[in-house]
């Protein structure tokens, strides 16, 4: 046998990422190019017709924007996730439903538009035509290429969990798109398929850990908090826009506070439109960061949304791009090992630089 190719110890995919990452303070990032081949075109907006928000364009501004701060960020590309580690978060119904999918021809999109009375529907995920059963909006399609970027989206917030488990970083970002935060057990809705913050969660649980998950996108995160409302172990927390006008509608209320064991473990910020960065402030120094201390969680996840910046064409709010690095440092004090989840924000623009402001606020540099 020749022995120059007998085998080097080879490194796991997790010590290639230390190799890379430890002592030099870097932050690991995780993307993967499959999350681009994911194309939704239009969704609706009173009445009109619009050109669908959640454009790949949304994650390149953010890679492009992370690769040029190489000093700070290592890209790193996620191991796929098992459908095990799916099936843990989700109904595999759910699951099935995104591989019947995968059937339509490249060129055909569905737009789920039947929603049954569940009291008599039989669902059947392979019939695609059942698609309303599994979701809750008519913003959100299906195509052949949605359950393989919403799955490596899941695999992003995984390995981003499995890096700050493991120690091999304090902190670490999962480019995930499309986003998560709207999805729950077996409901899709919101640009939203799998909640990937909340297998990131189940994830750093392993072992019986406690963890605080703070939502900052514009939106109420209704999927995560409908997946932890009976858990004491997880606290959910979203500060958001008013659900009296702002999606989606139904919750965010301050009134939900988890039920069962789950009771005092969820909470609500609605924030009127138009709140700038000193009125939210006042919320997390004032409630959120109290809240996160007193539940004494051993990580943070934060599901990062720049949906609230002032030019953002979904959200309503009035941040400045130097906000998220301020709102950063805020929750960097708190000190808990972190993973940062993507989730809304559609100004692309500017979207990069937000993002960054708020990962470099989180790891006190310039
Ligand atoms: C996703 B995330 C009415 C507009 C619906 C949906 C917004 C989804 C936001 N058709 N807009 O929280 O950023
Ligand atoms: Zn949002």
């Amino acid at each position: 046998m020749d022995s120059s190719t007998s085998a080097q110890p080879s490194l796991s995919p997790y010590q290639q990422i230390q190799e890379k990452v430890e002592n030099t303070g870097k932050m690991p990032v995780f993307f993967h190019p499959a999350q681009l081949d994911f194309k939704p075109l239009y969704e609706w907006a009173l009445g009109k017709r619009i050109k669908h928000p959640e454009t790949t364009q949304r994650a390149e501004s953010i890679l492009s924007a992370v690769k040029k701060q190489s000093q700070h960020f290592e890209v790193f590309t996620p191991q796929r996730v098992s459908t095990g580690t799916l099936g843990r978060t989700h109904d595999y119904q759910l699951l099935t439903l995104y591989t019947t999918a995968n059937m339509l021809p490249e060129d055909r999109t569905f737009y789920p538009t039947v929603f049954p009375n569940k009291r008599i529907a039989q669902p059947d995920p392979t019939n695609l035509y059942h698609a309303g059963y599994f979701c809750f909006d008519v913003g959100t399609p299906l195509n052949a290429n949605t359950y393989e970027a919403a799955t490596w989206s899941a695999s992003c917030a995984y390995d981003a969990a499995s890096v700050v488990a493991e120690g091999i970083a304090p902190m670490a970002y999962a480019l995930s798109r499309p986003p998560g935060h709207h999805a729950s057990e077996s409901l899709f809705g919101g640009y939203c398929y799998f909640n990937n913050a909340a297998i990131a969660c189940e994830r750093l649980r392993q072992g019986g850990k406690r963890i605080a998950m703070l939502d900052i996108d514009f939106h109420h995160g209704n999927g995560t908090q409908d997946l932890y409302y009976y858990e004491s172990e997880v606290l959910t927390l979203s500060v958001h826009g008013d659900p009296e006008t702002c999606f989606p509608y139904y919750t965010g209320y301050s009134n939900e506070n988890g039920s069962g064991e789950g009771r005092g473990y969820n909470l609500n910020f609605p924030l009127p439109k138009g709140t700038n960065f000193e009125e939210y402030r006042r919320v997390i120094e004032g409630h959120v960061l109290t809240d996160i201390r007193n539940f004494e969680p051993d990580y943070l996840i934060i599901c990062a949304g720049f949906d609230t910046y002032k030019k953002d064409p979904v959200g309503d709010f009035d941040f400045e791009t130097e906000d998220y690095y301020a709102l950063g440092e805020l929750l960097a004090g708190l000190n808990y090992p972190t993973v940062v989840v993507q989730e809304g924000g559609y100004y692309t623009p500017d979207l990069g630089k937000n993002v960054v402001s708020l990962l470099k606020g989180l790891m006190g540099v310039d």
